[in-house]
């Protein structure tokens, strides 16, 4: 099998890398290890930077984003018994982000890409190895039907996850990886039950942290902060509701709507940025090239503006033989990859309990207290939080 651009992984990246080099009359082919459902079935990311929105209009997959989506115009911010509101547009010229489920964006892409243009991708087609990445020839070997297989590529794009082949497929020597780990995870609840505020509340506690979110008026996404190695099997959902209830300002504890889980899970929280993203013919993006704690709703967003900036440097490729922005993908998306880095390892420190240190608390409080009562500090964190700017080209 042969083809322009070879996909690892359809997980976002991978479908909107797609879609998008599709439109343009660019050939691809994705290998997915998973099935079609359990991909749809995995609860995600539900908060979208206008710059991925406007992509998945590019990409004509953002008509139910735009129905269905909701538009969020600030978040809350709890501690110390108060709830402070950062209002976006106010300090951002008027931006603002999407409540959106990635579920229903995977939905979308497949829908557009693989159902109504007829995009080819394989599922239950795990990708073992890539080879052959410095060459004009790079290849997949996968696995299909307990059949090896080769996929014979122009270029190979690694969106495969964290755990995916792609990035392991290059030797350790030339690659870099910075990381770090958490001691503390997320414990998740999805339940078909009215959110407690109509917009996000990230709480800090002296308990731990918590996250109020959504996906519809009707559905609602809570998030506690657990330790490293806590299990869902730990757990009721009975004593989800009370601890979430314990972390939010009265007010807010009070209006608490509880229902049955719809999915519990739990998220270790980790950073990690590997560098370069490119070698030779591969490159990688999204999740396979860094990892963002979920705490600055980021993860997916910066999976977009890879995708965004892998786009454009095929397009000129193809298009106009043009090889600088291939040249430069890397160093062009790690400049916002760090900032987003940055962005999430400061407001998770803020935010977390981060041990037993009443000194460390009152620290917290206190650059809180600073953060919501200046105008600088509202607007930094209003632009971190819609996204910075994708950078433009020539
Ligand atoms: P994915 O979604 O992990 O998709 C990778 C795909 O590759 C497949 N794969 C392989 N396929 C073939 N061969 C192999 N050998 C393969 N190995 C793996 C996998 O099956 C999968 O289908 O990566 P991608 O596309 O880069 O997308 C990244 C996002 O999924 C991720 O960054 C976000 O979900 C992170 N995230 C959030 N991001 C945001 O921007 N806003 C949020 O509000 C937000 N909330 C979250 C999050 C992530 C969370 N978890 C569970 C990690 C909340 C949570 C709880
Ligand atoms: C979510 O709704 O799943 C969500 C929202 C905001 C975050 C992380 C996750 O920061």
């Amino acid at each position: 099998m042969r083809t322009q651009v070879g996909i690892v992984g359809s997980g976002p990246s991978g479908l909107l890398l797609a879609r998008l080099l599709h439109l343009q009359g660019i050939d691809t082919v994705i290998l997915e290890s998973r099935s079609r459902d359990y991909v749809l079935g995995r609860i995600r990311a539900g908060v979208i930077e206008q710059g991925m929105a406007d992509l998945l209009r590019e990409a004509k997959a953002g008509g139910r984003m735009d129905k269905e989506g909701l538009i969020h115009e600030g978040i809350n911010v709890a501690f110390d018994g108060r709830l402070e509101r950062i209002d976006f547009p106010k300090h951002t010229d008027g931006k603002v982000v999407m409540v959106y489920g990635q579920t229903e964006i995977t939905y979308d892409l497949m829908k557009a890409h693989i159902d109504e243009a007829g995009g080819v991708v394989h599922y239950d087609a795990p990708a073992i190895r890539v080879e052959d990445y410095d060459t004009d020839t790079p290849k997949i070997i996968y696995e299909q039907n307990g059949e090896q297989k080769e996929l014979v590529c122009d270029f190979v794009a690694g969106c495969d996850g964290f755990h995916g082949v792609a990035r392991k497929s290059v030797p350790a020597d030339k690659i870099t990886n910075f990381e770090r780990t958490y001691p503390f995870g997320w414990l998740g609840i999805l339940s078909d039950v009215p959110p407690v505020k109509e917009e996000l509340i990230y709480a800090n506690h002296e308990r731990g942290f918590a996250l109020c979110s959504m996906r519809s008026h009707t559905r609602s996404r809570y998030y506690i902060q657990c330790t490293r190695d806590d299990r869902v099997e730990n757990w009721t959902d009975d004593a989800f509701w009370d601890e979430l209830r314990r972390r939010l300002p009265p007010e807010e504890a009070g209006n608490v709507v509880t229902g049955p889980r719809l999915e519990m899970s739990i998220t270790p929280l980790h950073s990690f940025v590997a560098e370069p993203l490119q070698f030779g013919r591969l490159f990688l993006a999204g999740d396979a090239g860094h990892i963002v704690p979920p705490t600055g709703a980021k993860g997916l967003n910066l999976a977009a503006s890879d995708i965004y900036y892998l786009t454009r440097a095929f397009i000129a490729y193809y298009k106009e033989k043009r090889t600088d922005l291939l040249d430069h993908y890397s160093e062009t998306a790690l400049r916002r990859v760090w900032k987003a880095i940055r962005f999430s390892w400061w407001y998770t420190s803020l935010l977390h309990k981060l041990d037993n240190d009443p000194m460390t608390r009152r620290l917290q409080v206190s650059e809180l207290d600073y953060l919501v009562g200046s105008e600088a500090g509202r607007t930094v964190l209003s632009e971190n939080y819609v996204g910075l700017p994708y950078e433009k080209f020539e």
